[in-house]
């Protein structure tokens, strides 16, 4: 909780950007498909963007708030899109210029095993061979940290984000963490992710909001070199 939530807290960009543009940005989101197994998955030239976390980690409630739309998050729990993978189309009036996957929570208990280690093979061949993955969002609740299968997830991932896979830690649920919880939270997660990119959100208190589409947006629209 470094900065007040709310539209005093300003936001730095690179010209013609303003956070509130990249925020109604995510609000153009709307479902697009869904995917049970990775040959089911549409070809897609444009820069996508995964959601990935442990179950109950608050990814919802965050793509949720992120788009400002409840019947996204909801469309991921309809019966047969839970172990699916969920794509949703950003961009003005029939313009597609990125696309959010939202991938299943793992590390349920109730789920049987075999299942999970179907899911986790699913995913974990999603993340190392979709061409267009531009960016990665984990979403971690602070007060457990990051756990062996987050941590086998980023494992996964390491050797593409060492070629530029773009990637960040949402520390979600922040509003139940006074400032030095907050700020201990922050530290052991950036330890964890080796000094990548780490940052609190809260729905409830709308925290993080702008910066993370902003951030989004970003990953999305790379400057030209
Ligand atoms: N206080 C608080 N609770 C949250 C927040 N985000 C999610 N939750 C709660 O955490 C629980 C799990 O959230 P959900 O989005 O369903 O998690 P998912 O399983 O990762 O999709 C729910 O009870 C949410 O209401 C938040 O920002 N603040
Ligand atoms: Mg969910």
């Amino acid at each position: 909780m470094t900065s007040p939530p709310g539209p005093s807290a300003p936001t730095t960009s690179t010209p013609g950007t303003s956070a509130a543009q990249a925020v109604a940005w995510m609000h153009t989101a709307r479902f697009l498909t869904t995917a049970p197994r990775l040959e089911h998955l549409p070809e897609s030239e444009v820069p996508e963007i995964a959601f990935v976390g442990r179950s109950n980690a608050g990814k919802s409630t965050c793509i949720n708030t992120l788009t400002q739309q409840k019947r996204l998050a909801f469309a991921s729990k309809t019966p047969g899109r839970t172990q699916a993978i969920n794509l949703f189309a950003l961009g003005k009036q029939g313009i597609t210029d990125a696309v959010l996957a939202d991938l299943p929570g793992y590390g349920y208990a109730a789920v049987p095993k075999q299942d999970k280690l179907r899911w986790q093979q699913v995913m974990a061949n999603y993340l190392v061979t979709r061409p267009n993955l531009t960016g990665v969002v984990m979403m971690v609740d602070p007060r457990h940290g990051l756990t062996e299968l987050d941590e086998i997830l980023l494992e996964v991932i390491r050797p593409r984000v060492e070629e530029g896979l773009k990637f960040l830690v949402l520390l979600t649920k922040a509003d139940k963490l006074n400032r030095s919880e907050a700020s201990k939270a922050l530290s052991i997660a950036r330890l964890q992710t080796a000094g990548g990119e780490v940052k609190l959100f809260s729905a409830l208190k709308k925290q993080g909001v702008e910066e993370t589409s902003l951030l989004l947006w970003h990953w999305a629209h790379p400057e030209p070199a």
